[in-house]
């Protein structure tokens, strides 16, 4: 249960997991199917092994829940964890004139020449993105991603869906019900984002005056994406118990294929050797009923004093 699951998942893929190729050509070590509970009565489930930026992961949250998939919202809020995969698209685009970038994510960990360059490419694109509305449409969405499906599900009769809002009524009316279901994986909108779901699918589930969530997540990337992964769920499963006047009961998260890069192996073995430390709290402000109206000082995490930050280097 709670952190402990995480980091028994951590040592699990370390002595089990298969070596891997993918996508990113970085290498993985990978399990295929696993799931962790988190008790949301306990606490908040930021890791405390290692800091988990709170702010970025509400930051996104928000984003999401707005429906908005233009990285210039999250650039605003200092939140550069899409930067990447917006970069890539402006990159391989005919209208960068600029050094080539190729293969950027790979090639920035080998050659700090390259490096140098690519951060200085990545800073006029931030730049741009905030600056000039015309660029930040064209290469700042990185396509029909989460906030889309979650609001704005386009029918093959041209009509909208807004599952978040339609999920949220369902639980209020009906609680009882085994279809509060939201999916983000549309195959027909698959081609136009930047990165497919990585997490897929999620479902509700009311019972005792408690609102559990899971998620199925089909691609994990354990030491990165995952703590990340974790709180934003949580997040959201606290607005929506807030929202019904429940109470938010257990987070239940499903992986498909759960991988550790090779890259990541040393980062993993420091976090692995440190003792996890008590779990922090989540405040919300009161006043606010609706999850479309929160903002970021609605949230406040009390009781945090995790373990320093570990870096590591992104696959994209
Ligand atoms: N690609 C890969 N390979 N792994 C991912 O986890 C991932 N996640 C994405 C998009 N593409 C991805 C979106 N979520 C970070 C965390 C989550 C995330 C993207 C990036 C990340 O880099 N976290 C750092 C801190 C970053 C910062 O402070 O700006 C960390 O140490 O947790
Ligand atoms: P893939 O599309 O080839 O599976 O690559 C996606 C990578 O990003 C993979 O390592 C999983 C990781 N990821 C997460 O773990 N969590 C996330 O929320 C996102 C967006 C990606």
């Amino acid at each position: 249960i709670g952190e402990e699951a995480y980091l028994n998942l951590c040592q699990h893929i370390l002595a089990n997991g298969t070596k891997k190729g993918d996508r990113t050509n970085t290498g993985t070590y990978s399990v295929f199917g696993h799931q962790m509970r988190f008790n949301l009565e306990e606490g908040f489930p930021l890791l405390t092994t290692k800091r988990v930026p709170f702010r970025l992961v509400a930051s996104e949250l928000l984003w999401f829940i707005k429906g908005d998939t233009n990285i210039r919202y999250l650039l605003e809020h200092n939140n550069n964890i899409w930067n990447e995969w917006a970069f890539e698209k402006w990159v391989t685009s005919s209208n960068y004139s600029g050094p080539d970038m190729s293969n950027f994510g790979n090639r920035s960990q080998e050659d700090t020449n390259f490096k140098k360059q690519y951060q200085e490419q990545m800073g006029i694109f931030k730049d741009k993105i905030l600056t000039d509305n015309a660029f930040a449409k064209k290469y700042g969405d990185l396509g029909n991603v989460y906030g889309k499906q979650w609001r704005k599900w386009k029918t093959s009769q041209n009509e909208t869906i807004d599952q978040l809002k339609d999920v949220i009524d369902n639980i209020k009316n009906n609680p009882n019900s085994r279809r509060h279901i939201v999916s983000a994986w549309n195959p027909e909108d698959l081609p136009s984002m930047a990165l497919p779901p990585c997490h897929t699918l999620f479902q509700f589930y009311v019972a005792d005056g408690k609102l559990s969530c899971q998620l199925y997540q089909r691609s994990a990337d354990v030491f990165l994406g995952v703590p990340f992964n974790i709180a934003s769920y949580a997040l959201l499963t606290y607005l929506i118990a807030h929202q019904c006047n429940l109470k938010p009961g257990e987070f239940v998260h499903t992986l498909g294929d759960a991988h550790i890069y090779l890259n990541h192996v040393e980062q993993v073995k420091t976090q692995l050797a440190r003792d996890i430390k008590q779990m922090p709290q989540l405040e919300i402000n009161q006043q606010k009923t609706s999850i479309f109206d929160f903002e970021l000082d609605d949230f406040k995490i009390v009781g945090y004093d995790p373990h320093p930050t570990i870096k590591a280097p992104i696959a994209v």
